[in-house]
């Protein structure tokens, strides 16, 4: 369902479409911040450990250029005087149930799009508000502030991508609301890399073909931009000229979208039967938490990024959407094989699942599907989420997919269902 923005026929104040986006500000520090005032207004950095990179950097880091996805080795480098602190992710999740929930209180139409960020349509709340927009919005992110400790920066315009440019020009702790009539004039402006969904290798491409702004991307050719972008290149023309909207997606933006899991390497290596290991044991993590949810997946993908930070990205899509660890694994061997072609160290490899569908699929028509996996990953999971992931191994997988358990000499709990248990660790008592 999406929620429409055609507003009510009471004239142009309470018809026109007006959308607030927002982005809390340096968002895992802050909550840190909050949680450990005496770290207010130092440098602080949030990220994993040494071979890890920067999830989350105060602005008072950023002085010192400090970025997100730095190595925080770099990061430690030029900044040697920032507080370093590993994630916390259940005090994240926990602050942003609370930001959507004061959003949700503004309008009934919000969508959220990561663990900070989200639109909020307030088109047709005139009336409700008592108030003018930019003023709702403002009062919004007060809310925020006040009851959360923590700063939201917003923008208020007449279409999501506008709003999402507004919020990165108000960065940080500010609103801009953009007139809607006259947006695309102050946008138009902009360098063409500050258009959402346009990165750095678009960009450059872009600039070569000397389309260098937003406005210019607007008055480009069509046939230019589809030979230099693909389908997206169009699109990317509309959207930058104001005239694309898409809607305030409700239900379907809170759910979702994609399952992944990444490691970086404890170092840099060519042992790619190690790799592999790793990418499996990713691999079997995601498909869990799918099952869990009583979902299944269209597309499975894997990220490799060598010591060189080259990225490689591979993904294939399947005929029917899939939450066994079977066809899981066997998609990620193959593309493994596909991936690992260059004699390089890797440092880093993810696993992707995308295409989120419901587990709606069942083989046997006589018996109701449960969504959460057949019978032998119905057992897995269980097992592993009473004693451990590592209770339970899948020990081999052909590029057909057909799990091979290994032979074991001790006595292996479930090994007749397909899978060997290393340590068959019994309850506690
Ligand atoms: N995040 C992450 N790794 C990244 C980018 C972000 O783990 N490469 C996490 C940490 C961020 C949070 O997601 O705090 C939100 O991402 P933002 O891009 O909104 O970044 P911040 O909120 O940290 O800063 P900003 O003020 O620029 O929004
Ligand atoms: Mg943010």
């Amino acid at each position: 369902m999406w929620c429409s923005n055609s507003g009510k026929k009471t004239g142009p104040a309470y018809s026109q479409r007006l959308i607030l986006h927002v982005d809390a500000d340096a968002f895992f520090v802050s909550v840190e911040q909050v949680l450990r005032p005496e770290l207010a207004g130092r440098p602080v950095i949030v990220g994993g450990e040494d071979r890890g990179v920067v999830s989350s950097a105060s602005y008072e880091a950023r002085r010192f250029g400090v970025r997100s996805a730095m190595p925080i080795v770099h990061a430690r480098r030029i900044c040697p005087h920032a507080v370093f602190l590993p994630p916390n992710f259940e005090a994240y999740k926990a602050f942003s149930s609370r930001m959507f929930a004061i959003m949700g209180r503004y309008s009934p139409a919000v969508e959220v799009t990561s663990i900070d960020e989200g639109y909020v349509d307030l088109t047709g709340t005139l009336r409700l508000h008592g108030a003018p927009l930019w003023e709702v919005a403002s009062r919004l992110l007060d809310e925020i502030r006040s009851t959360l400790g923590i700063n939201a920066s917003g923008g208020l315009a007449g279409s999501k991508t506008a709003a999402k440019m507004a919020t990165n020009l108000a960065k940080p702790n500010g609103l801009l609301y953009l007139d809607p009539a006259r947006s695309h004039l102050m946008l138009g402006r902009l360098p063409v890399g500050a258009m959402p969904g346009i990165g750095e290798k678009a960009q450059h491409v872009l600039e070569a073909h000397g389309i260098s702004t937003v406005g210019d991307l607007a008055a480009a050719p069509l046939q230019l931009l589809r030979r230099l972008l693909g389908r997206w290149g169009p699109k990317a023309a509309e959207i930058a000229s104001g005239k694309y909207g898409s809607p305030v997606f409700c239900d379907e933006g809170r759910a979702q979208k994609s399952y992944s899991m990444e490691r970086t390497l404890d170092r840099d290596t060519t042992d790619y039967a190690a790799v592999r290991g790793l990418v499996r044991k990713l691999a079997e993590k995601v498909a869990a938490k799918l099952r869990a949810d009583g979902k299944a997946a269209w597309t499975i993908g894997l990220k490799v990024r060598y010591a060189d930070f080259t990225d490689v990205s591979r993904s294939m899509s399947l005929r029917r959407a899939t939450n066994s660890n079977l066809e899981i694994l066997a998609c990620v061997e193959e593309l493994f094989n596909k991936t690992i072609s260059r004699r390089s160290p890797i440092r880093q490899v993810g696993v992707r699942i995308s295409g989120i569908d419901e587990a709606l699929f069942q083989d046997d028509l006589f018996r109701p599907y449960s969504g959460k996996g057949s019978d032998l990953d119905q057992v897995r999971d269980m097992i592993r989420g009473k004693f451990g992931f590592e209770t339970v191994r899948v020990s081999g997988c052909t590029a057909s997919g057909a799990v091979i358990p290994s032979p074991s000499k001790g006595p292996l709990l479930g090994s007749r269902l397909g899978f060997t248990c290393p340590e068959a660790k019994r309850p506690r008592a």
